[in-house]
């Protein structure tokens, strides 16, 4: 299998964020992606490509403009204010509060934010654009007709909404390259989100949609993180109605419910019918990650992808969460081998 992958995810390493009451070093680190190259390459899994410059204009088609310049100006903007550290919101444009946006930086980093664990550092745009490159140039090599391709992306994506990012996230990765597929002429895309947390900026963005499928197997935000979104009860909206599907299970959940849970995801797959899949691939369900409480194994993975590779469609992996930083990449690569299988 072909990985996409940029050494420019290493331009975004935030320095610390709020965990147990006091600040501790990021969990999203650059070591993350390194581990995972270093293992699809001792592996052999296959070549590894840059990624070609894709411009803007396929990351508008999903996210807000407002929020995509204030991504693009944000750190010059702080810098400018003598500010020289990351920047993290410490307020919220929550109930009651005025929508407007703010004139300030400081106020438009509160409003286009979801938590203050998201740290804007000096190498966050030019991180995630190729990031957005990364799962870009994975379709355009699923287009000329590879079965799988894995885009390498860091930072991950599936928490970013609209216009808003959160959970480590900027750009959504995987809904940029669900949009890349439908505008290369797909007419059914489905996308299918393992990381151990609810895919809230997905869905966010497809809600309305019946052309993109979004299933979610996660914690349950009833005690997991983000808590306001990911119920079983989010089937989608107007056109989209019937066409999200939310999987919450219990954070201490077994293994066979997980993959039960699994077999009815894919089974929700095969009736759509899609042109194209593309997968939320995050291995913070691991049973040794520090910050989630799923139980696989590293070979769980393996049979993970496995199935995966039963729906027969061309399918693009995104890098998502994982923060055992060490097994990350045989974890990560284990279900993209399952999935060659
Ligand atoms: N004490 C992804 O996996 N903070 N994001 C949790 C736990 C946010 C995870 C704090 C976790 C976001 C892409
Ligand atoms: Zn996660």
């Amino acid at each position: 299998m072909l990985t996409i992958y940029s050494d420019k995810h290493r331009l975004q390493h935030g320095k610390a964020e709020l965990i147990d009451g006091t600040l501790k070093p990021c969990f999203e680190t650059p070591s993350r992606a390194d581990m995972v190259l270093q293992e699809v390459r001792s592996r052999g899994l296959g070549p590894v490509l840059e990624p070609q410059a894709h411009g803007l204009a396929p990351v508008l088609r999903v996210h807000d403009a407002g929020y995509v310049e204030f991504l693009q100006t944000a750190w010059q903007r702080w810098t400018a204010m003598g500010r020289d550290y990351d920047a993290l919101p410490k307020m919220w444009q929550i109930r009651r509060l005025r929508a407007a946006i703010p004139q300030h930086v400081e106020g438009q980093l509160c409003y286009y934010s979801m938590d203050c664990g998201t740290p804007l550092t000096a190498g966050t745009w030019p991180a995630i654009t190729a990031a957005a490159d990364v799962a870009l140039t994975a379709i355009d090599q699923l287009a000329a007709g590879q079965r799988g391709v894995f885009a390498l992306t860091r930072p991950p994506g599936h928490h970013a909404a609209r216009d808003y990012c959160g959970g480590y996230c900027f750009f959504n990765n995987a809904a940029i390259a669900a949009q890349s597929l439908l505008d290369r002429g797909a007419k059914r895309v489905a996308i299918l989100d393992v990381d151990y947390h609810h895919g809230n900026g997905t869905q966010d963005i497809f809600y309305q949609r019946d052309d993109v499928l979004f299933l979610s197997i996660h914690g349950d935000p009833a005690t997991e993180y983000p808590f306001f979104l990911g119920f079983a009860d989010e089937h989608g909206e107007g056109a989209g109605l019937g066409y999200n599907y939310n999987y919450p299970l219990p954070a201490a959940s077994s293994v066979a419910m997980w993959f039960a849970t699994l077999g009815t995801a894919l089974g929700e797959i095969r009736r759509y019918a899609p042109d194209a899949l593309v997968v939320s691939l995050g291995v913070d369900t691991f049973e040794g990650d520090p910050i989630s409480r799923f139980s696989l194994t590293s070979t769980d993975f393996l049979r993970l992808g496995e199935q995966i590779g039963g729906l027969g469609l061309p399918t693009a992996f995104c890098m998502e969460g994982g923060y055992a930083v060490e097994p990350i990449g045989l974890n990560a690569v284990n279900v993209l081998e399952g999935f060659s299988m």
